[in-house]
């Protein structure tokens, strides 16, 4: 899963520290010129006299030794190792910054990250690095840290629905939970539904399933097969009836039999058929459902921030599930859609069984792009 943004990612901030390291001499030696003008600067030195004549005792120097992370021995540190061990410190420049981040930025694109992402990374990481006075050994790491820190901010955190789903039951309106489930044609709602039917069941909450895509051949009968092997009804009508009125006999349903949750699959449509676009609208009207969730496949890439955008502009979508993230070599597409939308990511589909969704942990998925 993600393995392809998580090895890119990887080898580009080790490629950059290695380039550091690998600094023309002058570099390094104008580095060390400005660490010793600095550190003769604070101590009051003038810049003529000898090196070895400067008299600065420890408490001088402008940071501790102990900030500087290397290997020592309390009290044994002489004069000069302190000087030496600041001045193999390197600073990735602007200059040097531009030549790495075309890469940066290509690598970015090329796994499904938005541009609009993929620029406010990089300008981001520019922020942080640029500048910035590192041991060689430190730049690997420091690079992994910063685009970490990049990434928890542009997720959105989740919600957890189970707990929207438990805060309904407690305040006994004996109305059920609705959740109405939206996207184009193939990305998984019907099968995600069955997922999380079978997941709330485990958690004792009851459901039942409405069968609103009135319009695919045999999507009645999918949905159905998977309501028997899970143990919950399903409420259906004929192929071409009013799926908005199959969504509302499923909550009549609900009420009747004091069931917690209704989940309403539907036909899916493309996000520009407008007139199903509006009837998509119409079942929203009707059942007025507690969430709408639209489901994409992780594989799509920018295509669906196209897709999400219409269905929330016709809908208005509180959280996202992205399916297929197992086959998803990419990665890119969990970090644009959320950002981009301003919409959590509340689950990814992590296989064909019932059991393969996840609720999105933005922890564990920075885990697994490695950093
Ligand atoms: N590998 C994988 N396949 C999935 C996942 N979710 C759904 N699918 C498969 O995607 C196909 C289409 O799913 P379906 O639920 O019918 O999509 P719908 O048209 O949106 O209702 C089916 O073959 C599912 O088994 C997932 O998370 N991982
Ligand atoms: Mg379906």
């Amino acid at each position: 899963m993600f393995g392809k943004l998580k090895e890119k990612l990887k080898n580009w901030a080790k490629k950059v520290s290695e380039k550091v390291e690998k600094k023309p001499i002058e570099e390094v030696v104008e580095t060390k010129k400005e660490t010793l003008e600095k550190l003769k600067e604070k101590s009051g030195v003038e810049k003529t006299k000898p090196i070895k004549k400067i008299d600065i005792r420890p408490k001088e120097i402008e940071k501790p030794v102990e900030e500087i992370k290397e290997p020592e021995e309390p009290g044994k540190q002489s004069f000069f190792k302190k000087v030496t061990s600041k001045i193999s410190k390197v600073k990735i420049t602007e200059k040097e910054f531009e030549i790495y981040k075309d890469e940066l930025e290509m690598l970015l694109l090329e796994n499904n990250v938005a541009l609009e992402v993929a620029e406010k990374m990089i300008q981001e990481l520019k922020e942080k690095i640029v500048g910035k006075e590192l041991l060689k050994k430190e730049v690997e790491g420091e690079i992994k840290e910063d685009f970490k820190e990049i990434i928890e901010n542009i997720l959105i955190e989740p919600f957890k629905v189970e707990e929207r789903i438990k805060e309904k039951i407690e305040d006994q309106s004996k109305e059920p939970y609705v959740i109405l489930f939206c996207g184009i044609n193939g990305t998984g709602k019907t099968t995600t539904i069955a997922k999380i039917a079978q997941s709330l069941k485990n958690q004792n909450i009851s459901c039942v399933l409405a069968a609103a895509d009135t319009f695919r051949a045999a999507s009645i009968e999918q949905l159905k097969k998977h309501g028997e092997k899970i143990g919950v009804n399903v409420i259906s009508n004929e192929y071409g009836s009013d799926p908005a009125s199959v969504g509302f006999d499923a909550i009549q349903h609900a009420k009747k039999n004091m069931i917690n949750c209704v989940l309403i699959d539907t036909a899916g449509r493309m996000h520009t058929a407008k007139n199903l676009i509006k009837e998509i609208e119409k079942i929203s009207k009707v059942c007025k459902p507690d969430l709408k969730i639209f489901v994409g496949e992780s594989l799509t890439g920018n295509d669906i921030i196209e897709q999400v955008k219409s269905f929330d502009w016709a809908l208005g979508i509180e959280g996202i599930i992205l399916t297929k993230s197992d086959v998803d070599e990419k990665g890119g597409t969990a970090l644009s859609v959320g950002y981009i939308t301003r919409k959590p990511i509340l689950y990814l589909g992590t296989g064909q069984d019932y059991d393969k969704i996840e609720p999105f942990d933005k922890q564990k998925f920075i885990k697994t792009l490695g950093l």
